[in-house]
């Protein structure tokens, strides 16, 4: 009697605590290569150039940007609905150079319609490597002044534009270039001349 009153007391308290709700889906989060150095960490509204690979959890790999397509990283913003709930949820605080896995439940991916190469209610998982971290628009107005075919997205061009802009505010204001700033330059020139 004992015990089935304080079985039946534990119950109401987990109800009690929980709000009588089911918990909330989770990404595993493996951080796989962390950098020596980190200037700044991924948060909520910045733009990343990340590389990544998808698997299904019986190990099939369904997409590659470094294999497929143009092979080349993809730029997106992180926080504003533009990628998978999983990836808005797992890619926070990271350095560039940081490569993590996650494991995403199918309620933070493509739930129970899947979409694609991927089924209903499947669970994935991403190798993910951040090539670099930008500063992200401020504000509704400057996400819709740099998203100049208004598709919602950033594209590689549009936000390539955004760089260029903001050098030119250097020259003008004669703003110290941080190293993170030398390095995009850097890499543009690199693919300017590729
Ligand atoms: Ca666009």
């Amino acid at each position: 009697m004992f015990l089935a009153c304080l079985s039946w007391f534990c119950t109401s308290l987990l109800v009690f605590v929980n709000g009588g709700k089911l918990p909330e889906a989770e990404v595993k989060i493996t951080v796989l290569h962390k950098p020596f150095l980190c200037h700044r960490k991924s948060k909520y509204g910045d733009i990343l150039l990340v590389h990544h690979e998808g698997y299904l959890s019986n190990g099939t790999k369904f997409h590659s940007s470094y294999t497929q397509g143009d092979k080349q990283p993809v730029w997106f913003t992180l926080g504003i609905k533009e990628v998978i709930k999983g990836w808005d949820k797992g890619l926070q605080g990271m350095c560039a150079g940081e490569k993590r896995r996650l494991i995403i439940p199918p309620a933070l991916a493509y739930g129970k319609e899947g979409k694609g190469k991927i089924p209903p209610e499947a669970t994935l998982t991403f190798n993910i490597e951040v090539i670099e971290i930008r500063n992200g628009p401020r504000s509704h107005e400057s996400f819709q002044e740099m998203d100049l075919n208004d598709d919602w997205k950033l594209s590689k061009q549009e936000v390539r534009r955004l760089g260029q802009m903001d050098r030119r505010t250097e020259r003008v204001t004669g703003r110290q270039v941080g190293p993170q700033t030398g390095r995009w330059t850097d890499r543009q020139t690199d693919r300017q001349t590729d």
